[in-house]
């Protein structure tokens, strides 16, 4: 096989996956205040559409914040778990697995029950149309195009 070929090959598999991948959007959770206490994270989660794929990234010192992953009723009761569970690196990053809900709580002090340090969102399917089902979606449209155009490479250049 040509390297030519293999090259284009690779470019094939890159534009059929890339587009999945560059459809991950990172939140940076509470914007430029990060992950506090005083801030409302109800209002920040409102209109966002988190999706399986997607990050949340907590940013605080060191310290002075964790977070853990909760149940919805230690959600509502600032419940804090053990704490070899938090996570304590002031920038924790954490990957949207499955759809549904979800919920963060920080486990310092009272941060959570009386600071209302607490995130609660609901993770959507992958994909890039709104909830509702559709089957053809442009995604599909663009990478059909996308295969077309490099099965005329690939022909070009091995004639
Ligand atoms: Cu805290």
């Amino acid at each position: 096989m040509s390297s030519t070929k293999q090259f284009l090959i690779t470019l094939a598999i890159v534009a059929i996956v890339l587009p999945s991948v560059a459809l991950a959007t990172e939140y940076k959770v509470g914007d430029s205040a990060g992950w506090t206490i005083k801030f409302d994270y109800a209002n920040w989660a409102n209109g966002k559409e988190f999706r399986v794929g997607d990050k949340l990234v907590f940013t605080y010192p060191v310290g002075a914040h964790n977070v853990f992953k909760v149940n919805g009723t230690s959600f509502k009761d600032c419940t804090i778990p053990p704490l070899n569970e938090a996570l304590t690196s002031g920038n924790d990053v954490i990957t949207l697995a499955t759809p549904g809900n979800k919920w963060y709580i920080c486990g310092v002090g009272q941060h959570c029950a009386v600071g209302g340090q607490k995130l609660s969102i609901t993770v959507l399917p992958a994909g890039l149309e709104a909830p509702a089902p559709a089957p053809s979606s442009a995604k599909g449209v663009v990478a059909s195009a996308l295969l077309v155009l490099i099965a005329l490479m690939i022909s070009l250049f091995t004639i």
